[in-house]
């Protein structure tokens, strides 16, 4: 446990944060190991559950890990007035398929994962995230989504991407060329949610990719969420869409639905639409600027 301090505190540090850093305090390690795309490691924490740490970057607790799920999930699904067939890109825990499993009209969920060890170590340890495998509609596909996109031109209603951030393995899911093949693989009035990254964080990171999806779609967005256990305790999810607004639900969650739900409503999907002046003015600035300056 060479990045937990003699106390047990994980402290998160990170050039993409720099002169800032999370801890969060660690009562053991359940597993650790090297798949041959980055290292693995999961914890028991004090006060936070199992939590997943890929890289030395925390990929969620138990603790708060719902609300970025159900916020990737629920704000391009219910933005879409009807959709059947459903790519997760990442997500190799889990959470986004449990996500989507509260969906009545999903036909077909497909995700594709490129490291096989996350699901395992998720499969095995943590039921809470990788229950959403059970559901009979998941076809699970160990493969680079770059090139899974490529075989499946005009399929998706939805396309999510649950990706760690853009160093390591998820590099490759930042950039306009991947952005591009998502576009060719939905069907028509089709939306693509991909984790957008924290605009008070790392605003480069921000504008480039909404500039990326600006440039491609009719139609983009970008909903803010709370989550403690990611440093500045806040992301976002960044939102392309072919035909449906995205920034307010085509349709509202049935009571039973809404019951499951620990984060998400349709009053909130409005409202994780506004952002404050200063980030509002970093959208006017991607909005204004020349669609073919971001890549
Ligand atoms: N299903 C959970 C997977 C997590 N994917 C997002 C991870 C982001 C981690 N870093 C956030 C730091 C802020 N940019």
């Amino acid at each position: 446990m060479d990045f937990v301090n003699c106390e047990g505190w994980l402290t998160e540090l990170d050039d993409m944060w720099p002169g800032k850093a999370l801890s969060i305090q660690v009562e053991k390690e359940i597993c650790h190991l090297r798949s041959p795309f980055q290292d693995i490691r999961l914890f028991e924490t004090t006060d936070c559950g199992k939590m997943l740490v890929l890289d030395g970057m925390i990929q969620f607790t138990e603790y708060d890990e719902f609300a970025y799920q159900e916020m990737m999930t629920h704000v391009p699904m219910f933005s879409h007035p009807a959709p059947e067939k459903v790519l997760v890109i990442g997500g190799g825990d889990g959470g986004i398929l449990r996500e989507l499993a509260k969906h009545d009209t999903v036909k077909e969920i497909d995700i594709c994962e490129i490291d096989e060890e996350v699901i395992n170590v998720c499969r095995e340890h943590v039921p809470s995230l990788a229950c959403g495998f059970d559901d009979p509609r998941v076809n699970i596909h160990i493969a680079d989504g770059s090139e899974f996109i490529k075989s499946h031109n005009s399929y998706y209603d939805v396309i999510i991407v649950d990706s760690s951030d853009p160093i390591g393995p998820g590099e490759a899911l930042f950039h306009k060329a991947f952005y591009a093949g998502m576009k060719q693989a939905l069907n028509d009035g089709g939306i693509i949610a991909s984790q957008g990254e924290s605009f008070f964080l790392h605003p480069e990171v921000f504008c480039n990719l909404l500039g990326v999806v600006r440039s491609l779609f009719p139609i983009c967005g970008y909903s803010f969420m709370l989550v403690p256990t990611y440093p500045g305790g806040n992301i976002g999810v960044c939102l392309g869409s072919l035909k449906h607004k995205v920034n307010s639900p085509a349709r509202r969650p049935s009571a039973e639905q809404q019951s499951k739900f620990n984060y998400y409503t349709p009053e909130l999907h409005q409202a994780s639409a506004v952002l404050p002046a200063f980030g509002q003015r970093l959208i006017d600035k991607v909005m204004a600027a020349d669609p073919n300056s971001f890549n």
